[in-house]
Parts: structure tokens; sequence; C-alpha cells
């Protein structure tokens, strides 16, 4: 029995020593662990003459609990010291500013897009939603396309693998869509949306783009209107003193067609690099609605006449900013975006 009160002398002692939490993990392993001395005394219980037991177990007990409180009390001590010292150099300054949000924006071709729509909201237009995926009858036949029809050509597909079904190569289809719902009222729409070509990817040309078409139709419209309503369109994008040109075109599903070009906003019309030194910037391919469109849209063509025009907005924000490949809108290229 007379190790017991020098194993608890030299225990306290050690314990008073620890200052941080490790020294105090050490301390309770060799004192009160698996293989500690507080065990081994216990397991001494069984070698000693059977008089001497149960005082020698009653004593080993007792240090056991003083050593275990004394952990506990040292543990306490620590902790209080260690939140002192952090409270005391770990400062937080809360009026220091926060980090920064990083904030988006719209992308150009939105911000193009909302100015379009807005110019023609002030001239009664509204906006029709239509679908991206079309089928072949609405693309193209019931705009005076039947298969085999050359102009075709002029717009390569993609078909998806259902027969019959591809992704719209232009807005037109969508003149078929609003003519069909609202038949017979009077119309005055625009329909934003995404087209799609099997087409070379150019400075010029992307395979996914956007389009603006125009359709109004009533009873007496005429081409006057069609060229009021373009130039006075020019003028919000371009600029007051825009002018127009009309050149004659051709589409299947407008009759007579036409293509639009606005003089050149950098030169005035006197020839840069912009306008390839020609004076004119083109905008848009447009016309009177063909007779037989409006057949297929449900309106009577001796009694109702309309005009429609389809425009790239990409192509006239580049015009805008004078951007030289239309590459840069889906690039996701943060230069280019952050400048809009
Ligand atoms: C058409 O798509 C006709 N549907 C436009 C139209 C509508 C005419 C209504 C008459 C009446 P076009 O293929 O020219 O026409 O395309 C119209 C505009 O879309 C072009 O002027 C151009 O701005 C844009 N565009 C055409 N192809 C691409 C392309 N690959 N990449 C980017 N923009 C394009």
């Amino acid at each position: 029995m007379s190790d017991l009160p020098a194993l608890e002398k030299s225990a306290l002692e050690e314990l008073r020593a620890c200052s941080d939490e490790q020294a105090l993990r050490a301390w309770n392993s060799k004192y009160l662990g698996d293989n500690g001395a507080i065990k081994l005394a216990l397991k001494k219980i069984g070698s000693l003459p059977a008089a001497e037991r149960p005082a020698y177990g009653q004593q080993v007990n007792r240090v056991k609990q003083t050593l275990d409180q004394a952990h506990q009390e040292q543990e306490g001590k620590v902790k209080q010291t260690e939140l002192e010292r952090a409270l005391a150099t770990e400062t937080l300054d809360v009026t220091l500013p926060g980090r920064p949000v990083a904030r988006g924006r719209l992308h150009v071709a939105t911000q193009t897009m909302r100015q379009i729509l807005a110019i023609f909201a002030d001239m009664g237009f509204q906006v029709y939603r239509s679908r991206e995926v079309e089928d072949d009858l609405t693309n193209f036949e019931l705009l005076n396309m039947p298969p085999h029809h050359p102009a075709r050509d002029m717009w390569d597909t993609f078909h998806t693998t259902t027969p019959g079904v591809l992704l719209r190569t232009h807005t037109s289809p969508g003149q078929i869509h609003v003519m069909r719902e609202l038949c017979p009222e009077p119309i005055r729409v625009v329909l934003p949306g995404m087209c799609y070509r099997y087409e070379q990817i150019t400075t010029r040309s992307e395979i996914m783009f956007q389009q603006v078409e125009g359709l109004a139709v009533g009873t007496s419209i005429t081409m006057a209107d069609l060229k009021g309503t373009i130039t006075s369109f020019a003028r919000r994008v371009f600029g007051a003193e825009r002018t127009i040109r009309i050149r004659s075109s051709y589409f299947p599903f407008t009759e007579p067609s036409i293509e639009v070009d606005v003089d050149c906003i950098l030169c005035q019309g006197s020839g840069c690099g912009l306008c390839k030194q020609t004076g004119w910037l083109e905008i848009m391919g447009a016309g009177m609605v063909h007779p037989v469109v409006l057949k297929n849209g449900g309106y009577d063509p001796d009694k109702f006449s309309g005009f429609a025009f389809g425009m790239g907005p990409q192509r006239i924000t580049m015009l805008k900013y004078a951007m030289t490949d239309i590459r840069l809108f889906w690039g996701n290229d943060l230069r280019f975006l952050q400048q809009f």
C-alpha cells in the first residue's frame, strides 16, 4: 500500500504542469488509461494476501477518484485559458467590408433582343412564342415550299431521327401558328427565338442563331406600312438620321419580296470597312405575305393582306458595335461578355 501515496503525489504534481490538451491527454493515458498506473494497481490486488486486499482496493479507488476529479478540474482550467488566449489574439473586426458578390449581367444578345421587342411593342406588336422543333409541313410546305422546291436549298436543315421533324431553320413557321390561332382577327406580332441551320460556321454564320420575325395581317395593309414600320425600327436601333434602302429579293412565302439595308452607321453612307465600301448594311428580309401562306393560315387573300419580315438580332448587334466575329456570342468568353 506504500506505493499509492507516492503515485498520487507524483500524478497530481504532473497534472498541475499540464498546460494544454495534448499534455492532458498524455497524462490521462499514463495514469487513468487502459495500461495506466491505476489499472496496474488494480491488477496487483490479486497478488496480495487476502487480508490486505479490501483495504488496498479501497485505497486504489480513492486515489482513482481523486485523480479523475483533479483531471476534470485541470481540463476546465486549460480550456478556459485557451479560450482567453484565443479571444485576446484572434480578434474579429466586424466593421470590415464584406467580400463583394460578383454580379452577373444580361448577355448582349438578350439586351439587343429586349431592345428590339420594346421598339415593336411601342408600335403595337405583341410577342408570340413559337416552337423551335417543327415539322417539315410548317417549316417549309405551308410556307409555299413543297417537297423538292429548290428554295429549300436556302435553308440547310437539321433533321431529327423522327421523319418529318426538324429544328426550325427560321422563325417564319411561327407565322402559320399565329394565323391559325388568331384567324380571322387582325394580327400584329413579333416572333423571337432560336433557329438552327446545318451550315459552315464562319465569322458571320452560326449553326444556332436568333431571329425576330414580324407579321402584320389586316384588311388594308400595304407595302407602305411595311416600309414605315422598318424605317421607324431602323431609326430607333441605329439613330434618328438613318435612311433605308429596299432591294427586290425572293422568298417563297412573300410576294413581292425585299431585302432591307440601312445606310452605314459608321460612315453615314460614304463607304468604309464595316459596309465594305458600299455605304449600306443589310438588316433583314421582308415582303408582303404570299396569298398561299395567308390561305394556309386561314385568311382569305382576297380580303386580307399582310407584311412579314425576318431579321437576325445578332447581326444587328454586330453592326451596332462593329463586331467582327459572330462566334463570340456563344463562346462564353468573359473578356467579351463583360464589355456590355
Ligand atoms: C429568312 O430566314 C426568312 N425567313 C426571313 C423572312 C421572314 C423573309 C419573313 C421574308 C419574310 P434569311 O435566311 O435571309 O431569311 O435569314 C434572315 C436573317 O437571319 C439574316 O438576315 C441574318 O441576319 C440571320 N441569319 C441567317 N442565317 C444566319 C446564320 N447562320 N447565323 C446568324 N444569323 C443568321
